[in-house]
């Protein structure tokens, strides 16, 4: 049995090395809500962390930063407290009567499993599967005005390595950037992300489709499952879903319409660890290639990411950058990519990382204990 012993919120903001702009506004710093939590199990105390991918605003999902904090403090800490856990897999049980917020729900199930994972001194990566001790890396780069100056942050990317490069893209800034892009880089893996932004029957959408992406990213909005099938159909292009992609229901509906051939996994987006396991499990079955997403997350996040991407399923590039190419200094001890362009997978014990003290106390804005 796995006992919630101790559970406190910290409120953190990191300023990005430089601001990222997506089709649903700029973010100049990741604002995350960090829940750090005691556990025992048979008889072993750990501590462990949990980040929320939400952001500072409810822009990219409904949910958001503030919110999460109120669900966690009143609802979903109090009701983890009441009744402990069998096992990790069952933790996201304990919350099905809580509609939706599955990535409120993904922060304790994060905190749970790598406190747990620690008393029992074992990593995440194996615990959930992961077979390689190095993931491929990609990098999504926000819109900038100015075409030379995404020149050089691409040409930049390719120098450090990196195997995949992602272009945020929206009406009115599409085809001149990934043309200048495709241009200058013609055989590098390219693929964009419109975060919602397209109506159906968008013309840019048909002149994307000369540029051999590796994939177009949620080009309609979370709920047009039956809009992204008819561009698939059009497209020789793949059609990748983020958004739309909550549950493994929810992947099983995307699948059955043909609306992607390609699925973007983040633990925090399907409600934790283990449906992405499980998503990532239904797309293997169906033959779907999957890559881990991102969301800025600060090492704590990312330590998770890493860990799912280093499943068999997970056979593209991610959104799993290094530690430098969000932030100066960041929370944790800094995932460092190779000049390969691959990142270790912590194999210590829990998530492999924890934040820094003197780090934390710095970008804290805002810290509470919840008692039960
Ligand atoms: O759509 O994949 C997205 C960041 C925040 C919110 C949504 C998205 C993103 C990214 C960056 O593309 C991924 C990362 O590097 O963490
Ligand atoms: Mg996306």
């Amino acid at each position: 049995m796995i006992t919630l012993r101790e559970a406190e919120l910290v409120l953190v903001s990191l300023p990005l090395v430089r601001p990222f702009k997506t089709s649903f506004g700029v973010q100049e710093t990741r604002d995350a809500v960090l829940l750090r939590v005691v556990v025992s199990d048979e008889g072993a105390e750990a501590e462990g962390w949990g980040e929320c991918v939400a952001g500072r605003e409810p822009l990219y999902s409904s949910e958001w930063a503030l919110g999460a904090w109120l669900l966690l403090q009143h609802v979903l800490v109090p009701m983890a407290a009441a009744s402990p856990f069998e096992s990790l897999r069952s933790i996201r049980d304990a919350f099905v009567a809580v509609k939706g917020n599955p990535m409120t729900k993904a922060t304790l199930e994060m905190a749970v499993v790598d406190a747990t994972l620690r008393a029992r001194g074992v990593s995440v990566a194996s615990s959930l599967g992961g077979v390689r001790d190095r993931i491929e890396c990609g990098v999504s780069i926000g819109m900038v005005s100015s075409t030379g100056a995404l020149l050089d942050q691409v040409a930049g990317y390719l120098d450090e390595g990196y195997r995949r490069i992602k272009l945020k893209i929206e009406p009115g800034h599409d085809v001149v950037p990934v043309s200048a892009v495709r241009e200058r880089f013609p055989s590098v893996m390219l693929t964009v992300d419109a975060n919602a932004a397209y109506t159906p029957g968008a013309p840019a959408l048909a002149h994307l489709d000369t540029f051999g992406l590796a994939m177009i990213e949620q080009p309609f909005g979370e709920d047009a499952l039956s809009d992204h099938a008819a561009l698939a159909a059009s497209l020789a292009t793949p059609v990748c879903l983020d958004e739309s992609i909550t549950s493994v229901a929810r992947a099983v509906s995307a699948l059955d319409a043909r609306a992607c051939s390609i699925i973007n996994i983040k633990q925090g987006r399907v409600g934790g660890l283990a449906e992405a396991v499980d998503v990532a499990a239904l797309c293997a079955t169906r033959g779907i290639p999957v890559w881990c997403g991102g969301m800025l997350e600060t090492g704590i996040g990312r330590a998770a990411n890493i860990a799912l991407a280093s499943l068999p399923a997970f056979t593209l590039p991610g959104d799993t950058s290094a530690s430098s190419r969000y932030f100066h200094e960041d929370l944790t001890e800094p995932f460092v990519m190779d000049a390969d362009g691959t990142i270790a997978v912590p194999a210590g014990p829990g998530l492999g990382v924890a934040p820094i003290p003197s780090v934390l106390d710095r970008v804290t804005l805002r810290r509470e204990r919840i008692s039960w």
